[in-house]
């Protein structure tokens, strides 16, 4: 027994002096939900004082999650077993869970799904209108205590800026990921709908602590066997598991269903017998899943086919499937990546960037009220920069929600590290100038995208955002440890992008890797500046890379497809004169999408913001730009600083080595050197590439590449296997 003690004093005092890392070995499963004891402890006293039980008003699904995570979250942050009570009568120091209409005039400013919580009468009390506001305040109160912040004089309330709060899934039937990264799919169709893996509970528990209200199961890219008996079997049961969190499921459908399942012959959404296939067709699934939230349709885009294909409009196919839909509560999420082939003989001039509008504008309005259309942010293909998606300007009429990538197809896939909250901030908070040049300053003016996708712009009744997920069956959800932070993100700016890509930075750090402050200091840092980083080795000043192949190696002398919107020069358009698409009246004009004041911001190559400057402009290779470089020459500044930056964040995350969990220290320290040596890959072929058209040195400091454009390009043969 002795021996015992003095055994953990000594380790104790090893682990004091070292200051190594204390918690139980982490393997990320646990995502941002690990509630380890907190290792202060006075701060742990003072918190055990005000949780002494907790008390539930009511006995729905919901409001029991709700007090088991706190339970289950108290007992391992306060090492302290809280009882879950029925009432709490005249107790004190405990939580009290409470939903419903009240009168308070805190309970009228809550929408369906918001939350107040106040410490009040020394108990903490969860308010919301309804069992689901309860939870999310739930798990609100836990990233209290999780990130140490003061549980007494509490007064929180919160409402989600949008009511759909989605996660897409590209999941196919065969268990693989379209632009997944993380392993296979976490849905084991084969196992469903008997057994349930305990998985998918905590897959909803996760979505639950961010207010992610929505899951679309399967990719859009959709297998017709989804709406198949068998499936839908499948997708019930996913549904079960996930409901007591208020996920909801939803399935992206193949338009051609009808004929490819149901043996009708034909798909065009006019056709009566088409149009009651898909009313039987929701009527099943309703009898299977009473709170089913609908379908996401990608429709003639990339090769699938959509209403199109028989003449109609995307509004005449959305509005088919709103009709099947009338009846119940679901909802039609229509995406706008669309694009036909452009550059083609019969359209050279054709721009795949003003693809979306020119389908979409003429269609403002002419939507069903229970269809929304779903845009990515920018108006190619979640490049690393793009502008916003000029439909966000245009569309009053129609609600829009806003897509946006996860997982890291043009990000460096799962060895990169790239804090993605920054893009999605970067986007959310433009302004679109909607209503013209009164918009005035950013925080003022009210027609941000964000206002835009929020509602507040237009009234939209029906509001969303979605993000293609990063998730898959490796144990740690997401293959590269801090790609976690991406989904921790994504969802807490569906609930509130007001948030600051740096709050969300903190919060998360704080719940998953280390509370020693320095070390949080260091690591968010490290994230806030790595998306910058990796915009300047991967494609700086405003260059893209949507071409085809794997998205992931560099590519950029790619002159050969099927179609040319599918080359890499088609957008990069190097030439000996100089670098980037001309997007002005000169060029594609694409730029005429926006409204004025945008334009006005982005038309003249002198003042257009370097970051955008490619994506609009063909820019002469020794034209002197606003840094003082000329193009080339800052060119090739951004390329080596980029990748040399790499170095840097390896540094920042070697001093955090004793704060964060071995094993995932010595992950993400694999995955830094394994992406160092990628952007001097990636820096070596931009710079030998645009060299051959530029005919100019490497300026100094920099040093030559030490290999050959030939050497690069037989390194990237080898990567795709050819
Ligand atoms: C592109 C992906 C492709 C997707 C498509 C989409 O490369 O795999 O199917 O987007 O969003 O980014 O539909």
């Amino acid at each position: 027994m002795i021996y015992k003690k003095l055994n953990s004093f000594f380790i104790l005092l090893l682990l004091v002096t070292t200051g190594s890392y204390a918690g139980p070995p982490d393997d990320g499963y646990r995502l941002w939900l690990k509630y380890d004891l907190i290792k202060d402890v006075s701060k742990r006293e003072t918190y055990a004082r005000s949780v002494q039980f907790i008390a539930v008003n009511g006995t729905s699904q919901m409001l029991k999650s709700a007090a088991d995570e706190l339970q289950t979250g108290l007992q391992g942050l306060l090492g302290k077993s809280i009882p879950i009570i029925a009432s709490a009568g005249a107790r004190k120091g405990g939580i009290i869970l409470t939903a419903g209409n009240g009168p308070t005039v805190e309970q009228q400013a809550l929408n369906a799904e918001g939350y107040q919580i106040t410490n009040r009468s020394d108990n903490i009390i969860i308010k919301g209108k309804t069992d689901a506001g309860v939870l999310y305040g739930a798990f609100a109160l836990l990233r209290q205590f999780q990130t140490l912040q003061p549980v007494t004089a509490l007064s929180l309330t919160s409402n989600p800026k949008v009511r759909y709060r989605m996660l897409n899934h590209w999941d196919n039937p065969n268990g693989t990921i379209e632009r997944g990264y993380a392993g296979e799919t976490l849905w084991k169709w084969y196992e469903l709908p008997e057994r349930i893996d305990p998985r998918y509970r905590d897959y909803a528990r996760a979505n639950a602590s961010l207010g992610i209200n929505g899951t679309v199961v399967n990719n859009v890219n959709a297998s017709a066997r989804f709406l198949t008996g068998e499936y839908l079997a499948k997708v019930a049961a996913l549904a079960t598991a996930f409901r007591p969190y208020g996920v909801k499921v939803y399935l992206s459908v193949y338009f051609p269903a009808p004929k490819v399942i149901g043996g009708l012959k034909t798909a065009d959404p006019l056709d009566p017998e088409v149009r009651s296939w898909w009313a039987n067709k929701a009527k099943e699934i309703y009898g299977l899943i009473p709170d089913f939230g609908g379908f996401l349709v990608k429709a003639n885009s990339e090769g699938e086919p959509g209403p199109q294909d028989y003449g109609r409009t995307h509004a005449d196919g959305a509005n088919m499937l709103a009709a099947a839909l009338a009846p119940y509560d679901g909802v039609v999420m229509w995406r706008a990546f669309v694009y036909k082939a452009a550059g083609t003989p019969d359209r050279p001039k054709a721009d795949r960037f003003t693809a979306a509008y020119e389908e979409f504008g003429d269609l403002d309005g002419k939507f069903d009220k229970k269809v929304i259309v779903q845009v990515k942010n920018g108006p190619i293909d979640f490049q690393p920069r793009e502008p916003f998606s000029p439909l966000f300007g245009k569309m009053p009429k129609t609600p829009l929600s806003i897509e946006f990538q996860l997982t890291q197809e043009y990000l460096g896939f799962a060895t990169h590290l790239v804090y993605e909250a920054p893009i999605f901030k970067e986007c959310l908070d433009t302004d679109t100038y909607a209503k013209g040049a009164s918009s005035g300053a950013k925080s003022a003016s009210g027609t941000t995208v964000a206002n835009v996708v929020d509602g507040s712009l237009h009234g939209y009744a029906l509001t969303a955002m979605a993000g293609v997920a990063n998730t898959g069956s490796d144990r740690n959800w997401t293959g590269h440890p801090m790609a976690q932070a991406n989904w921790y993100a994504f969802g807490r700016l569906a609930w509130d992008h007001t948030l600051s890509s740096e709050a969300i930075a903190n919060e998360w750090i704080n719940m998953t890797l280390t509370n020693e402050p320095q070390a949080v200091k260091r690591i968010a840092d490290l994230m806030l500046k790595s998306r910058e980083i990796y915009v300047n080795y991967n494609t700086p000043l405003g260059l893209s890379r949507p071409w085809t192949g794997v998205h992931f190696a560099p590519e950029p002398w790619q002159n050969k497809s099927s179609r040319p919107d599918w080359t890499a020069i088609y957008y990069h358009r190097a030439d000996s004169l100089g670098l980037g698409y001309d997007r002005t009246s000169t060029g594609s004009n694409a730029l005429a999408q926006y409204n004025p004041e945008v334009q006005q911001r982005w038309n003249n190559p002198e003042t257009c913001p370097l970051p955008y400057l490619l994506w609009f402009h063909h820019v002469p290779w020794t034209k002197k730009l606003s840094t003082g470089r000329t193009l080339w020459d800052e060119l090739c500044t951004r390329f080596y600083t980029g990748a040399n930056s790499v170095r840097w964040m390896q540094q920042q995350w070697a001093l955090v080595k004793n704060n964060v969990d071995p094993g995932t220290y010595a992950d993400v320290a694999a995955r830094l050197e394994t992406q160092h040596k990628e952007a001097i890959w990636w820096r070596d072929a931009w710079v030998l590439y645009l060299q051959e058209f530029a005919r100019q040195p490497i300026p100094a400091p920099y040093k030559k590449p030490d290999r050959t454009l030939d050497e690069v390009k037989a390194l990237v043969d080898i990567y795709l296997l050819r």
